[in-house]
């Protein structure tokens, strides 16, 4: 069925949710600033990876990107007009420290401050995200995340950025997706680093965490009204039959993509039974480890796009389990599968497991290809289809008592979509890339009318 012979989707109103519910858009500091050589920023793994030939599909970079760095007026003037009250963002490390050991980057410290003032005079709430993935490519020289310095360095990270920005921003993310850090950075090598060891991305997620639970007390000490919390991507999970082989090989996933992170969060350790199937691969924890990284928070952030169907595929790398790619007919330009459900049941999942407090959907959002109509619009119906079901599926969680308390588009524009480049857009608001032309597509457009109802 083509999308435009599809149904319109049921979609809430905002009024059916909480007068104070957050609604806002995301982004990440690598994917939409550009400006790589500016005001004394230095180089991240992200731009080492990009310049390896062969690493990013369209052989393209961060290095311009959306040029927000200097167009952030324009982009937080959007924000406003689409009637969003908070607008998601992450810190550049390489604009806040060039070395080990330096003192921070005055006009990296500045960048941000006008940012987030530029967000307070609009009437956004400011959510910042200290790590989105560009590490200064310094501490990967040093073996990055997978050395325990780089947790140290860190810290050093949240206490600058909380001295400066905390009079302003009460609403702190460690870390974005340390799945994503972790794995797909350093086991499955298809993002920066492009390292492809299990011993080292185990080690690299325990030292994430760790970083977040010794970040958590500093941003307190700063910010003493600070909210804080972490965002994982996360997906519900389907066995790809109900032979009981492939539910085991779907415990055996869950058990490193979901209670990997979440157990040791909420105080449960590394969960036994994966710490025993990765054997000899399993990280380093010191004494006192578990106990920081089971730190309080806040809040927890939980990214979804989609759910992951799971098959035993003995000799499949780490687990023998493998993740199918979708079989329906509803999959985005990214091949993942539409399945608006999955969020409101992922949701419930977390809460029933761990009760982590407040949750907020720190990003959803779908891929789709865009065609520029004559009049300059943007007819982008699967990707607002998308948005309306998802708002749907979120009611549903909040309607079923699941402490839902804000959403976060993904993402306010198009954007250095990592390994895929520009080829992949997932923006509300379409960048040309060549003129750096913003402009609102239907999906834009209908968030704008549901947030003005
Ligand atoms: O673009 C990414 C983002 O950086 C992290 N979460 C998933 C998005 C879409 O792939």
């Amino acid at each position: 069925m083509s999308p435009s012979s599809r149904p319109e989707p049921q979609a809430p109103q905002r009024a059916d949710f909480a007068a104070d519910f957050l609604w806002g858009c995301a982004t990440s500091s690598y994917q939409i600033e550009g400006a790589a050589h500016a005001d004394g920023r230095v180089e991240s793994i992200w731009d080492r990876f990009a310049a390896t030939p062969g690493r990013i599909r369209d052989g393209s970079s961060g290095e311009v990107a959306c040029d927000h760095y200097h167009r952030w007026p324009e982009d937080l003037d959007i924000a406003r007009d689409l009637g969003l009250n908070a607008y998601r963002f992450s810190i550049a490390w390489p604009r806040i420290f060039s070395s080990v050991g330096a003192r921070p980057n005055q006009k990296g410290l500045d960048f941000y401050s006008r940012l987030v003032d530029g967000m307070l005079e609009r009437g956004l709430q400011p959510w910042a995200t200290l790590y989105h993935w560009d590490l200064p490519q310094y501490l990967q020289d040093r073996g990055g995340w997978n050395e325990r310095a780089t947790v140290d360095a860190f810290v050093e990270l949240a206490d600058a950025m909380t001295r400066t920005l905390g009079d302003r921003v009460k609403h702190w993310i460690t870390h974005n997706e340390p799945w994503c850090t972790a794995i797909i950075g350093n086991y499955e090598g298809w993002h920066a680093p492009g390292l492809t060891d299990l011993k080292t991305a185990l080690q690299v997620s325990h030292h994430v965490l760790l970083s977040h639970g010794k970040a958590v007390p500093v941003i307190r000490a700063n910010v003493p009204d600070a909210k804080v919390g972490i965002s994982l991507s996360l997906h519900p999970l389907r066995p790809a039959s109900l032979e009981p082989r492939d539910i085991a090989a779907m415990e055996r996933h869950d058990g490193l993509r979901y209670r990997w992170f979440l157990d040791p969060l909420y105080g449960r350790g590394y969960p036994a039974q994966t710490l025993e199937l990765v054997g000899e691969n399993a990280p380093t924890v010191l004494p006192g480890d578990l106990e920081a990284i089971a730190v309080p928070t806040d809040f927890l952030g939980v990214n979804y796009y989609f759910p992951e169907t799971i098959a035993d595929e003995p000799g499949h790398a780490p687990l023998n389990a493998r993740v199918l790619p979708p079989s329906g007919d509803e999959i985005t330009g990214m091949g993942w599968p539409v399945e608006p459900q999955g969020m409101a049941e992922l949701l419930a999942r977390v809460e029933n497991d761990y009760h982590p407090g407040p949750m907020y959907v720190t990003e959803n959002g779908s891929c789709y290809e865009d065609t520029v109509s004559a009049d300059g619009s943007v007819h982008d119906t699967e990707r607002r289809h998308y948005l309306m079901r998802h708002l749907g599926a979120l009611q549903q969680a909040v309607d079923a008592g699941v402490p839902v308390k804000g959403y976060f588009a993904w993402s306010l524009v198009d954007n250095f979509e990592w390994s895929e480049g520009y080829l992949k857009r997932f923006g509300l608001v379409h960048i040309d890339y060549a003129t750096q032309q913003r402009r609102l597509k239907d999906s834009a457009k209908w968030y704008q009318a549901f947030l003005r109802e």
